[in-house]
């Protein structure tokens, strides 16, 4: 499954608007308000190298690990992409999957795009880290934990664990940094250059950059490994990684 095809399955290949928000930018902090969500399904997948990729492991995922009768979350689901492949992966009966968001704007045009899902999707504009986590099989961070200041985050991972049935699975797909200052400059440079090739120019690369200073936090994967394991999850791999991007799956046993 390509990319096109996912998005063809998912959110019916309408025509995407383009991200030229960086073009014209006041170098304000970066914001998930109405201009990013008309341009967002363009943004993330000319930024997130794999990021097609992701969705589609999302599907397989949810295919081996949702249980009969269980909820599956996705947190900061934005408009609806990893929702809609975990209802495409699901194989039981009586699944819930929840969508949650703190942009309201996000949600409007996600509430279009999961109307016609095979799994029923419930959505709710909160803060993730306020939300009731139960009887989960299957939970979702795609590109979201980073938005959370990281003294918060290891509070948000005990409630996701503890809201886990035994033998589920938290997918967290997250920007990471590099301790090895080499290996931190050469994938920050292949992610600029990726970038670049998708059609974005040096200024709207260095605007963005400034834009997301403060706002999105990456940590070594190293770090991550180690608080998912305090948080409780008995096993922890990395499962993808391309360049500064990488996806890991938590498991509660
Ligand atoms: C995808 N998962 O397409 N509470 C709720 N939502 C939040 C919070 C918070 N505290 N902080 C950020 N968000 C999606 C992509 S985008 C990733 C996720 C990116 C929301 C925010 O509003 C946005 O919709 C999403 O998390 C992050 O698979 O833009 O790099």
């Amino acid at each position: 499954m390509q990319v096109a095809f996912f998005c063809a399955m998912t959110l019916e290949c309408r025509m995407m608007e383009k991200d030229t928000i960086f073009t014209a930018h006041e170098g304000k902090p970066f914001a998930f308000d109405v201009d990013v969500s008309r341009v967002f399904e363009d943004m993330i997948q000319r930024s997130v190298p794999g990021y097609g990729l992701t969705l589609q492991m999302i599907a397989v995922i949810a295919g081996l690990y949702a249980q009969k009768n269980s909820k599956l979350y996705d947190l900061g689901c934005s408009l609806g992409a990893s929702s809609l492949a975990l209802a495409h992966g699901i194989k039981v009966d009586g699944c819930e999957i929840i969508g949650v968001d703190n942009s309201a704007a996000m949600l409007e045009k996600c509430a279009v795009n999961v109307a016609k899902s095979p799994v029923r999707v419930v959505l709710c504009h909160d803060d993730i880290q306020d939300v009731n986590i139960e009887d989960a099989s299957v939970v979702v961070l795609n590109f979201t934990l980073q938005f959370i200041p990281k003294e918060e985050r290891l509070a948000l991972l005990q409630r996701i664990y503890a809201g886990m049935q035994q033998g589920g699975v938290l997918i967290l797909s997250e920007k990471v940094r590099f301790a090895d200052d080499f290996e931190q400059t050469q994938h920050i440079a292949l992610h600029e250059a990726f970038k670049k090739a998708q059609g974005y120019s040096d200024l709207e690369v260095s605007r963005k950059r400034q834009s997301l200073e403060n706002v999105l936090i990456p940590e070594p994967i190293s770090a991550h490994h180690a608080r998912l394991q305090v948080a409780g999850f008995e096993k922890v791999q990395t499962w993808f990684q391309c360049f500064n991007f990488t996806s890991m799956l938590a498991y509660k046993k």
